[in-house]
């Protein structure tokens, strides 16, 4: 069907993205029905949810690709802007509560211009929306909802401020803002702020954020499919290395790669650091030149029908390991491997606790290399972050709310309300991450001065095992040697 009528990929328009029965690529319409079931099950009764679609964002005058928000993707599987959700709990109607959908109605010169928009009949019949209602009436059922004497809670968030990254506490007259230019935003932010209506304002990211951190099955398939994406891309990015190019041509690269496998977008900005970059951990400028000596420290991944996948592999520009480059890469693995295995439920182990024995088991094999006087501080010297984080839908973060995890300034790749320090669960995804970063100072050994190594993969917590992810991507020396040398039958295309 083209065009589409449609403002996403479906079924009829394209079957071959989204089955029969799925609303988005990979999760059934079902699913979706059933993450709002649980969410309304899960709130006190007389709750209401309201979520809110993302904004478009503009770059000199033409929009940025979108990217809907993470909670309302995860809510509704609708991938279009300047839209609303309300639910209420109402234990006699079919779903145990009702959904009220707000979203665009479009006018024939925007349909002319942008393509379709989904219209309010397909809203209604393919999102299973009750009622569906234009976005200009937004505002004033959020007024409503706010004043409902029969509401005790509504749970609503609001896009991150601007102050310095931190979360300003009542910024709806954002949400107006991108939703309805004509929108009364004043009288909605004064009944926002009213007293009666601070009284039932709940916090929703918390709410969606525990769902979210454990993954179904059909999630767990789509992100398996992401990461073997990003660690196929690895592989052959290892193998197109060498010395002589810049670091640049190995992120066009790799992004090349994992587009044509149908990811829609990096699901972060990659790190590509040759040799002494490898010391700045949010190093993202890639645009250096490789020198032979050097390793090359790559943190990337893709996003593939809403999911992330985050995975960092350091290989050397030639092929091949110097002695002291392997030295201390096998100290890493060694630990590295050691943590992998802790992810299950029956460990009983948090990220926090996880995190405590990456230091210890850091220490010992850097001692067993010959590093001396690891005191803490010297540690979170050459180990400056924290060993790994959730990954899922990806989200925005600001650094505030988690400052040691690596991706926390810039990207956290998943909620940011998951408990550090809760057991893990099976079905979370988290990465195990250790590096060690070594500044040329002299209490380092000097052979190992200006070397970065980082091993990152993705492990789905089991009961008993975890699950890597991440497979694809080589991680023994042998392995990354011959990924780099071709010999694993592996074209760089
Ligand atoms: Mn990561």
């Amino acid at each position: 069907m083209k065009p589409s009528v449609y403002g996403q990929p479906l079924f009829p328009s394209h079957p071959h993205l989204v089955n029969e029965g799925e609303l988005t690529p990979g999760i059934p319409m079902e699913e979706y029905q059933r993450r709002r079931r649980t969410l309304m099950d899960s709130l006190p009764p007389n709750s209401a949810v309201v979520c809110v679609a993302a904004p478009v964002k503009y770059m000199s005058g033409r929009n940025y690709k979108f990217r809907q928000a993470s909670d309302f993707m995860y809510l509704t599987g609708f991938m279009e802007p300047s839209s609303a959700i309300v639910l209420r709990s109402n234990a006699s109607s079919r779903h145990g509560y009702t959904y009220t959908f707000f979203h665009p109605l479009q006018t024939p010169t925007q349909a002319l211009w942008d393509g379709a928009r989904t219209s309010s009949e397909d809203v209604q019949t393919t999102f299973s929306a009750d009622n569906v209602r234009a976005v200009d009436e937004f505002p004033g059922a959020l007024k409503d909802l706010l004043r409902d004497i029969n509401t005790d809670f509504v749970y609503i968030d609001l896009p991150p401020g601007q102050n310095g990254g931190a979360r300003r506490v009542v910024t709806v007259d954002d949400i107006c803002q991108h939703l309805s230019s004509s929108g009364n935003s004043d009288s909605l932010l004064d009944a926002l702020n009213s007293s009666s209506a601070g009284a039932k304002r709940r916090p929703l990211a918390p709410e969606v954020g525990r769902l979210r951190s454990i993954k179904s099955d059909t999630e767990q398939r789509v992100m398996r499919h992401a990461a073997d994406i990003s660690g196929r891309a690895h592989a052959k990015t290892m193998r197109f290395t060498r010395p002589g190019i810049s670091e640049h041509v190995l992120a066009a690269h790799f992004e090349y790669l994992c587009a044509r496998e149908g990811s829609q977008r990096p699901a972060y900005v990659p790190v590509v650091a040759s040799g002494p970059n490898a010391l700045t951990i949010h190093y993202t400028a890639n645009d250096q030149v490789i020198r032979a000596d050097e390793l090359i420290l790559v943190d990337a991944g893709c996003e593939y029908n809403g999911y992330a996948s985050d995975i960092t592999r350091t290989w050397p520009a030639t092929g091949r390991f110097t002695s002291a480059q392997a030295a201390l890469y096998s100290a890493i693995l060694s630990a590295q491997k050691a943590l992998v295995t802790m992810c299950t439920a029956r460990s009983g182990l948090s990220l926090s606790d996880i995190h405590r024995r990456s230091v210890e088991l850091l220490r010992k094999e850097l001692i067993s290399i010959g590093f001396q006087g690891l005191s803490e501080g010297r540690m979170s010297e050459l180990y400056p972050h924290f060993i790994g984080h959730p990954v899922g839908i990806g989200e925005c973060a600001n650094a505030a709310v988690i400052n040691v995890s690596i991706d926390s300034v810039t990207d956290l790749h998943e909620s940011t309300h998951f408990e550090r320090n809760s057991p893990l669960k099976p079905g979370m995804v988290i990465t195990i991450e250790p590096g060690i970063y070594v500044p040329p100072l002299p209490h380092y050994p000097k052979h190992f001065h200006n070397i970065g190594i980082r091993i990152e993969d993705e492990a789905l917590v089991g009961e008993d095992y975890p699950d890597v992810l991440s497979v694809n991507a080589p991680k023994e020396i042998a392995d990354v040697e011959g990924a780099c040398q071709g010999l694993l039958g592996l074209e760089p295309f």
